[in-house]
């Protein structure tokens, strides 16, 4: 029976201290930071992610202000609203909460938004400082991964990791900052042969997939340590579920995280993190 780490509590964690420091930030730099955050339409996950977004501002004392868009917003609209927040000297972070309606491209709106600002970590920039060890913004998601597994002391190096799902949010980036940390990687997805076996192998399994359950414990080695990155709804039920099938995997990984509480939290506090060191940037304060 594995032991559960919990996201939402050492999420918690990180908030209290992150909220102590805020607390200095406007008597030393005279202004505290801010986070914009562009929700475009009402697809109702990114309402609810957002509002998490908004929530963990408040709780740490980050100033927060979500632009709510119109689904029928074109793209030069959205451009022209980023483009503001860009030259906003008092804005810190921008946030474009992902997936755009299918009439915007996604990547000239990535590509828009000041590298500096990028909290996601999705900019061309960022992503390229990631894969040449030079400073950038790391994105959320594969941050708290990586503290999720920090915050147990479980070891990295010489384990085989085996990420399954190759996005440019989840997989891509965690394989690089695991292979940073001197794991063996390797990225699984769709197309792979004999993905059990290869799963089985995992001493480290990062699900990342966006299916519900599709990790079964047949899949899963004694003792592997497994990271549920999904956050899907049950087909049948309606209620929010991972990408492993936690009751029957739980009984043979060693660690594992769950759904709800486990990487969501986490995403939301790295997203914190980010935009206080995006502000400590530009107020020339120490990190
Ligand atoms: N631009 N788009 C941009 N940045 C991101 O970092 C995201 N993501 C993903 C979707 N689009 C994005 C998020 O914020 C997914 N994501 C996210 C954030 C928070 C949570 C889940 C996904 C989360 O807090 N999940 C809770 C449950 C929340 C609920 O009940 O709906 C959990 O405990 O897992």
């Amino acid at each position: 029976m594995a032991i559960i780490i919990s996201g939402k509590e050492l999420s918690l964690q990180k908030k209290e201290i992150m909220k102590q420091k805020v607390s200095t930030f406007e008597e030393k730099y005279g202004r505290l930071p801010k986070l914009s955050v562009i929700l475009v339409g009402d697809n109702p996950a990114s309402v609810s992610y957002v509002t998490g977004k908004g929530k963990a501002c408040a709780e740490i004392g980050i100033l927060n202000e979500t632009i709510k868009l119109p689904e029928s917003t074109t793209q030069e609209e959205l451009l022209n609203v980023i483009e503001k927040l860009n030259k906003n000297v008092l804005v810190d972070g921008i946030l474009v909460q992902l997936p755009l309606p299918k009439h915007i491209d996604s990547n000239s709106v990535i590509n828009a938004i000041k590298p500096e600002k990028d909290v996601d970590g999705f900019h061309p920039q960022n992503v390229a400082a990631l894969y040449l060890k030079q400073k950038g913004i790391l994105p959320c998601t594969p941050r708290g991964i990586i503290q999720v597994l920090d915050s147990k002391n479980l070891p990295i190096q010489g384990k085989k990791a085996v990420v399954v799902g190759r996005s440019n949010i989840v997989g891509l980036p965690v394989a690089k900052m695991l292979l940073d940390r001197n794991a063996t990687v390797v990225i699984a997805h769709s197309k792979t042969y004999n993905l059990p076996e290869v799963c089985r192998e995992a001493d480290i399994l990062i699900a990342a997939v966006g299916r519900a359950r599709m990790i079964t414990a047949d899949m899963v080695k004694d003792g592997a340590v497994v990271i549920d990155v999904g956050v899907n709804r049950d087909p049948e039920t309606g209620k929010l579920c991972g990408d492993v099938d936690f009751e029957n995997v739980k009984e043979k990984a060693s660690y594992i995280t769950k759904v709800p509480g486990g990487i969501g939290p986490m995403t939301i506090s790295c997203l914190m993190e980010n935009t206080i060191e995006c502000y400590l940037e530009h107020v020339g304060g120490n990190k």
